[in-house]
């Protein structure tokens, strides 16, 4: 095995898991390019500094990039391990469009070497990696590929998902089990040495196509869980019960573990890898399709349900708590809380007020609704109507006594029980 200092690797993508990946992998002392098809963020990450918001990542980066162990560049070079790390968004038809990747591995293409090891780590649809073999295989046929022929192959491919959480990815990077699946065995042992060299946890060695349809049954897994708990707040709402104290109830069953209802689901993962599923297996995956409706349901339910709360106080302002995907991160990418609040924008213009810790000013998607960005305590002072959508720390900060009068509707239920027992009647509406 080569020594840390004389490993050289390829991360192909800065992204949200690209650039993470190569600072933890560039602190161990290899010598990490980091290759991105952005000028701007090829010239962010040469000087030191971030694109993206990560704990911890600042430093991390501006400390490799100064050792001299992480460059970025738009143009490829050769080197012992490609780590492709680029999106792989979904089709207006929810069909995965796997063009990043494929275009990744063509770059490889051009300065691959017998004894390199090529690692695809962006949610794939299952044969992804074989098709990324097949391509190098059209574009290298000097080199013999793994699973092609009988012959010792030159180089290794394996699919190695990421699975880290957006606010813990430094942590998550290091002491999260890897799942390591390789086009062969031989494959998957090339691709478990080089993770063995920054990852704590347990590395886990199948085959490619296990791997691939083990990252989108985690996410699929959660999502069809976050749908029984969304559904479950609209029956709540029907049977005029609590749906965060049934929750609190049943969980105190040993073996009943149910997530929490929200306004639908979001981020870049958990809304987008099911239909990866459903878009290959669309005669048996009723649940997973079903569970993705349910969430994305939730999110116009939501609208309509604030809608008929805010025509029913003509006038009174309109606090709107949050716009990100989920609690304490400034990611608002394919976020419920936003497209909520920009409709409620859309309907309502200059009522709506927007409380958003993370964000410095709004995004496009308000531009000449009326609606504003105010702090939290204007919103306190000034809005009769409370719209709960993301729970972060500083809004379940607030006390019962600040909220005594208004009215509120709480999709989080981060407020829902708070009110004191003799607290006046307010309309306190529910998730749902
Ligand atoms: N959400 C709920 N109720 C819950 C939990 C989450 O409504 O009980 C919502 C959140 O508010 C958010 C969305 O779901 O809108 C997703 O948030 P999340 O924290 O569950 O997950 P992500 O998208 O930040 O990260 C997920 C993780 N996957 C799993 O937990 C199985 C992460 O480990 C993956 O690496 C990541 O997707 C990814 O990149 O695939």
């Amino acid at each position: 095995m080569l020594s840390d200092s004389d490993l050289k690797v390829v991360v192909l993508g800065l992204g949200y898991i690209g650039l993470p990946t190569a600072a933890v992998i560039a602190r161990t002392g290899a010598a990490v390019l980091g290759v991105d098809v952005t000028p701007a963020v090829v010239e962010t990450v040469n000087s030191g500094k971030v694109h993206i918001e990560e704990v911890d990542l600042d430093g991390l980066v501006s400390g490799v990039v100064a050792r001299g162990s992480l460059r970025a560049s738009l143009e490829i070079e050769p080197a012992d391990v490609f780590v492709i790390a680029v999106p792989t968004p979904f089709n207006a038809d929810h069909a995965p469009n796997i063009g990043y990747v494929l275009r990744a591995a063509t770059t490889i293409a051009t300065v691959l070497k017998a004894g390199d090891t090529i690692i695809l780590e962006s949610t794939s649809p299952v044969g992804t990696t074989e098709k990324v073999r097949d391509l190098l295989a059209d574009l290298r046929p000097d080199l013999k590929v793994p699973g092609r022929s009988g012959d010792q192959p030159d180089i290794a491919i394996a699919y190695c998902p990421e699975r880290v959480l957006p606010g813990r990815i430094l942590v998550e990077l290091i002491d999260n089990d890897r799942v390591i699946g390789g086009i062969t065995p031989r494959c998957a042992r090339k691709a478990l040495s080089f993770y063995r060299r920054f990852v704590r946890g347990a590395c886990v060695t199948t085959n490619a196509r296990a791997a691939e349809m083990t990252k989108l049954t985690e996410n699929a897994f959660r999502d069809v869980n976050i749908a029984f708990a969304n559904e479950l707040s609209l029956i709540a709402d029907t049977m005029a019960v609590d749906v965060w104290e049934v929750i609190r109830l049943a969980n105190r069953h040993p073996r009943v573990n149910i997530l929490s209802p929200g306004p639908g689901v979001g981020g870049h993962c958990i809304a987008v890898d099911p239909w990866f599923l459903v878009d290959a297996d669309p005669d048996n995956t009723a649940l997973i399709r079903t569970a993705r409706e349910v969430n994305d349901g939730k999110t116009d339910r939501v609208v309509e349900k604030a809608t008929a709360l805010i025509e029913s106080m003509p006038g009174v302002p309109v606090a709107c708590m949050g716009l990100a995907f989920k609690a304490n991160i400034d990611d608002f990418r394919e976020s419920p809380a936003l497209k909520i609040v920009a409709e409620l924008a859309r309907r309502f213009g200059q009522r709506i007020r927007i409380v958003e810790p993370y964000a410095t000013a709004l995004p496009t998607a308000f531009a000449g609704t009326g609606a504003r960005l105010i702090d939290i305590d204007t919103a306190i002072e000034d809005c009769g109507i409370m719209i709960v959508l993301v729970d972060h720390d500083l809004f379940k900060s607030v006390p019962a006594e600040e909220r005594v009068g208004k009215a509120v509707l709480d999709t989080r239920g981060i407020w829902g029980n708070a009110l004191p027992a003799a607290a006046p009647v307010v309309p306190l509406l529910r998730a749902g």
